[in-house]
């Protein structure tokens, strides 16, 4: 097995889809969380100037969803077929694309606070109801019978997304059983009972 290095902040943020991915896979790696203060120094160091990177056998991988997918390339995570790995990434892209609309860096608080209650409040419900219908009665968004990264990520996201708004999945049962079947899966369950408690 490769020697994994996870650089990110102390945060779940954009790394964490990748932290599930090695707890489920059982792979070993280090999580190494920077400080906010050390930041400035790191950044001219790496390719593009962007966390999370993991390094591996010398190189510097960067982009979390890129870095997911290499690691999950050849496992039951991925998809069976390759039209169900097409339909994983598209799962995983309509929610990171979500996510990146949030100015999650802006520095005035009051621009900050409005444009997430925007988000939160008037894009939100229309991304849920999609999704909602996309998964229908399905045990996970692709496929009866297997979890892929996909389901992974949609726990991430709206983990990040509850916290935001702790009422966004109340009338969404379906979508709150899927976060709860993924979160019961031991080495998720493990992961998260473990890991660092942070805001984001
Ligand atoms: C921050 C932050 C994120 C989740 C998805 C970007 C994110 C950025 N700061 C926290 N969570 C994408």
């Amino acid at each position: 097995m490769p020697n994994y290095k996870l650089i990110y902040f102390n945060m779940r943020g954009r790394a964490e889809i990748i932290r599930y991915i090695f707890a489920y896979l059982d792979i070993k790696y280090e999580d190494h969380r920077i400080e906010q203060a050390d930041w400035p120094k790191i950044k001219p160091t790496l390719p593009f100037g962007k966390i999370p990177v993991l390094e591996v056998e010398g190189l510097i991988l960067h982009q979390s969803l890129a870095i997911a997918r290499y690691l999950t390339k050849n496992t039951d995570l991925a998809g069976k077929t390759e039209l169900e790995q097409c339909q994983v990434d598209a799962v995983v892209d309509t929610l990171d694309d979500f996510m990146s609309l949030f100015p999650w860096a802006e520095k005035n608080q009051d621009v900050k606070e409005r444009h997430f209650k925007e988000l939160l409040t008037c894009q939100a419900p229309c991304l849920l109801r999609d999704l909602d219908s996309y998964l229908g009665s399905k045990e996970w968004f692709i496929g009866d019978d297997q979890v892929t990264w996909a389901d992974f990520y949609w726990d991430v996201c709206s983990t990040t997304l509850l916290v935001l708004k702790p009422d966004l999945l109340d009338i969404y049962p379906r979508l709150v059983s899927l976060r709860n079947k993924v979160r019961a899966i031991p080495a998720i369950a493990a992961w998260i009972h473990k890991r660092p408690q942070t805001k984001l």
